[in-house]
């Protein structure tokens, strides 16, 4: 179910090695530090600012953090897919060079979603929105605690939780197990963090 190999990518070429390393990560989920300067961080710290991000609400809870999403949008509490406000083209250098990282398409990301996580704010257990294929998130301002943990309650146990310290700057991949058979959650965050999600859709959406 977990990659033993430590995953790592030299000039964009995915690596394995043959020494395992704690902790181990489900199958699909990669992670890549300092995957942005701190030019590009600021550039997009700047970008986030100046667009309205509202308070995120689910099932009739309002959330503490704020979201702003572009593309198509998932509605948990509808179940549904609909297309939204266009993504806005001063992400698209963000988009080029993820999509560059991934040889997908910038086309390919359907939604891009911004979060801003307030202090002590969290992301509670979840699996990704179903119509949705890869995910990647950038961490901006400040690391975090990125939790996982298997969706199948009977696997569920203290011991199965993998804690990744997700570093400010970096990129992570979910595809594959790491979305189906995996949930994630955020522990509440030391200081304000913003986030930047890019969604690609499956096929049959
Ligand atoms: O902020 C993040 O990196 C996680 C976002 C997430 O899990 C979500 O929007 O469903």
């Amino acid at each position: 179910m977990c990659n033993k190999t430590r995953l790592f990518f030299i000039h964009g070429e995915l690596m394995n090695t043959l020494f395992p390393i704690e902790p181990m990560l489900p199958a699909g989920f990669y992670y890549i530090s300092e995957f942005l300067s701190e030019s590009e961080e600021v550039y997009l710290v700047n970008t986030i600012s100046s667009i309205g991000l509202h308070t995120f609400h689910f099932q009739g809870y309002e959330a503490k953090r704020k979201v702003a999403s572009f593309g198509y949008d998932w509605s948990f509490d509808k179940r549904t897919l609909s297309k939204g406000q266009n993504i806005p083209p001063v992400l698209n250098p963000l988009i080029d060079k993820v999509a560059k990282y991934l040889t997908v398409t910038p086309d390919d990301f359907k939604e891009v979603l911004l979060t801003e996580y307030p202090v002590g704010s969290v992301i509670n257990w979840h699996r990704d929105a179903p119509p949705f294929d890869i995910i990647a998130g950038i961490s901006l301002l400040t690391d975090c605690v990125f939790k996982l943990r298997p969706h199948d309650k009977k696997k569920q146990a203290r011991s199965s939780v993998i804690s990744l310290p997700v570093s400010r700057r970096s990129l992570y991949i979910m595809r594959g197990e790491s979305r189906t058979e995996w949930q994630h959650s955020i522990a509440p965050v030391k200081n304000i963090r913003y986030s930047i999600t890019l969604r690609t859709l499956k096929d049959a959406f």
